[in-house]
């Protein structure tokens, strides 16, 4: 199938995460892709890159608030002199603009202040380049949008940084600008409705936000349940079922979960997709065993079998790379999905 990337996605280099506290090591970096196109190409695909867009793609996903803040946020931390402290290389809020806190109209001068509103963690940081690669990643998720609604029956946009976690005006768990909802809107025109199936091991607390009240973009995750301690931490649970009733479907799975009850989720995802115009799956791979940021235990084989799952609905589809952490195994993961779902369309 027709693999699109933007090359600008390089620009965007983390260099580090907040998390407890502690200065880390990013988790979501540029080899990330660099694997993922290397497998691909491996495996007979030719990436094409996709224009970059302008801001105007985003308008029906994200607030004129959130685009704002990141097209700018890099140029007023550096204006402000935070950069000249030894360690503040990159944007990252230290007040939060909780809903009792703050009242809803003050845009606050310093940029410091202004990610507080909108960050929903401490591990997303914002340097020179995140907004360009950001909106590079959107505009690849357009592109392939574009291609499908133009005939190909599906197509793979291999992107980063992420997307699932951002919602209307937040942004966090590695991610931006949400791709997947991004591509979801602009095949909307073309197909009526779109149900989006996330596969990452996180819940897509973003994706899940933006349509929640909607009745024709239906949002079904399988993922690590967050009652269990883990991110996103406060959302993804079974009980929340849209505002649109019926129109959101979460399948949280205990840590330590293999093939077997992954794939019955699925399973279940693809029977909740069914009857929608048009397909969008949030493949993040991070379920597998091997990678370092999720308790999942998903086989390479796994992915394969849910790529068929997926690909036997025989919807119009677009495929947008979210997680996927393991160097080593990210690439074999992302071709055995992408196998298995055109195995089911022969
Ligand atoms: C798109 C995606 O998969 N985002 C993941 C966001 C969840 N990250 C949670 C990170 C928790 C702490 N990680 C410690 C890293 C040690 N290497
Ligand atoms: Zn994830």
């Amino acid at each position: 199938m027709p693999v699109v990337w933007n090359s600008n996605h390089v620009m965007h280099d983390p260099s580090g995460e907040v998390w407890v506290g502690v200065r880390i090591p990013g988790t979501e970096t540029a080899p990330r892709l660099a694997r993922i196109l290397e497998a691909v190409s491996a495996a007979g695909a030719n990436p094409v890159t996709a224009p970059t867009h302008g801001a105007e793609i985003l308008a029906r996903v994200h607030s004129d608030s959130l685009v704002e803040f990141l097209a700018g946020a890099w140029q007023a931390w550096e204006e402000w002199g935070y950069t000249t402290d030894p360690g503040a290389d990159r944007v990252i809020p230290y007040v939060f603009a909780l809903p009792d806190v703050a009242p809803a109209d003050v845009v606050p001068r310093s940029p410091a202040a202004r990610a507080g509103q909108h960050a929903m963690d401490t591990m997303t940081l914002i340097g020179p380049g995140t907004w360009e690669a950001a909106l590079g990643a959107a505009s690849a998720a357009v592109h392939a949008a574009d291609l499908v609604i133009g005939g190909e029956h599906a197509v793979y946009a291999a992107v980063r940084p992420p997307g699932h976690h951002v919602g209307t005006s937040f942004y966090g768990g590695s991610c931006y600008l949400n791709n997947a909802a991004v591509a979801a809107t602009r095949l909307l025109a073309a197909f009526g409705s779109v149900a989006v199936i996330d596969v990452d091991a996180h819940h897509g607390n973003g994706t899940q936000q933006i349509f929640w009240d909607r009745s024709d973009v239906r949002y079904g995750s399988v993922h690590v349940d967050p009652g269990e301690g883990w991110f996103p931490h406060y959302v993804g649970f079974a009980g929340e079922t849209g505002g649109a009733p019926g129109s959101n479907l979460n399948l949280p799975l205990p840590p330590g979960t293999g093939d077997g009850d992954w794939l019955a989720a699925v399973a279940d995802l693809a029977g909740f997709a069914t009857g929608a115009g048009a397909l969008v799956v949030s493949l993040g791979v991070d379920a597998a065993a091997a990678d370092p940021e999720s308790p999942l235990q998903v086989s390479i084989a796994g992915y394969a079998r849910a790529g068929e799952v997926l690909g036997e609905l025989g919807l119009p589809t677009v495929i947008v790379q979210e997680g996927g952490y393991d160097l080593d195994t990210i690439g074999d993961l992302v071709v055995a999905f992408l196998t298995g779902y055109e195995g089911a369309q022969r």
